[in-house]
């Protein structure tokens, strides 16, 4: 063994020993690239699906029925943005440039998640994605704030505690319109009937399909399995759907007594992947928009950057 693979081992085992005993491993750790690439790559995903994500709900800005529904809105919209720098920012811990980051997305070489790519036909979308779509990150991030990596995990525990605020606003949303009239609860129906089981895929592929789980669980950057914290969804929102009044779109939805959690039907995966693929409904839309925000946004980062070199100068 020469010195330099006994100086890797032992860094090597030190990292492991930080992320078995549960610790946080901090930007200036060493960490296999292969633990950097896997965080980059999830960090960036979620980044992306937050600003990405702001898209569906600002469909309905300036149609919102009142002023209140329409602070509302905007305030939720603008936390999304605040979430996509933080997250932006704790992957730029691992050596990337946000920069780089956006234009892999608007290139389609990196992901955002398949739930942005459904329209929002009417106001009952807004409240439906608070409850179920805000319902779903949260089930999903709250074992993130436990990440063994330290700028991601430190950065969920804000964003948590905002979209539980989201997922309330939306059931409040949803309550006003089940106290309305016959409409007004058919609208809510119907979103209902058109989110449930994409907010279902956007827990990821079952299990068996999943090939980042195993390796991601291992390095407690997941802590749980994809069908394990669909299964926690599930079972949370079945009693809120029954308190709301409206149907869940799954025959095969029943009490299991015997494991003490809902059974539910397969989400059509097929679907998942051509989403995932871009092929969903509002894909191009979506990252066109993006893209020509992006384009919009050059002259104010330049003004930006030209206003720091002022004051660099200015301060020699
Ligand atoms: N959509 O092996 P796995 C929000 C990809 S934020 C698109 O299971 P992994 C807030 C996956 O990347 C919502 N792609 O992967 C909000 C992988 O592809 P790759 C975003 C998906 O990483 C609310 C391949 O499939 N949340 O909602 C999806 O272990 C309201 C194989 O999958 C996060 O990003 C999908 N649904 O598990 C904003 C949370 N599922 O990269 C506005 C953090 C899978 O190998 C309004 N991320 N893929 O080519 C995670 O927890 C994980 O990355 C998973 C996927 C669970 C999403």
């Amino acid at each position: 063994m020469t010195a330099t693979d006994s100086g890797e081992r032992a860094l090597e085992d030190r990292f492991e020993a930080v992320v078995g005993a549960d610790q946080r491993v901090e930007p200036r750790d060493w960490m296999p690239e292969a633990y950097r690439a896997t965080l980059v790559r999830q960090i960036a995903q979620h980044a992306h699906s937050e600003i990405i994500g702001m898209q569906p709900e600002g469909n309905w800005l300036t149609r919102a029925p009142s002023l209140r529904r329409k602070a509302i809105l905007l305030a939720k919209a603008q936390d999304e943005a605040g979430h996509g720098l933080y997250l932006y920012a704790a992957a730029e811990t691992l050596g990337v440039d946000r920069a780089e980051l956006t234009e892999k997305l608007i290139d389609g070489r990196q992901k955002y998640s398949s739930i942005f790519n459904y329209p929002t036909l009417t106001f009952a979308d807004v409240g439906v994605i608070g409850w179920l779509v805000d319902g779903a990150a949260i089930c999903n991030q709250v074992p993130l704030c436990r990440c063994s990596y330290g700028p991601y995990a430190r950065a969920m525990v804000r964003i948590c505690k905002e979209e539980s605020f989201h997922q309330r606003q939306g059931y409040e949303l949803l309550m006003t319109l089940m106290r309305g009239t016959e409409a007004q609860r058919a609208m809510v129906q119907d979103a209902v009937d058109r989110w449930w089981w994409p907010s279902l895929m956007m827990f990821g592929p079952p299990d068996g399909d999943s090939p980042n789980t195993e390796r991601s669980m291992a390095w407690r950057i997941k802590r749980h399995t994809n069908d394990e914290l669909r299964q926690r969804f599930v079972d949370m929102t079945v009693p809120q759907a029954q308190h709301l009044g409206v149907t869940l779109p799954d025959p095969a939805l029943a009490w299991n007594e015997e494991r003490g959690g809902w059974d539910f039907g397969e989400p059509d995966w097929s679907e998942l992947k051509q989403v995932i693929k871009g092929n969903g409904p509002c894909n191009a839309e979506r990252v066109e928009r993006r893209r020509a925000a992006h384009e919009d946004g050059a002259w104010v980062r330049e003004a930006a950057l030209a206003h720091a070199e002022k004051k660099r100068r200015s301060a020699q």
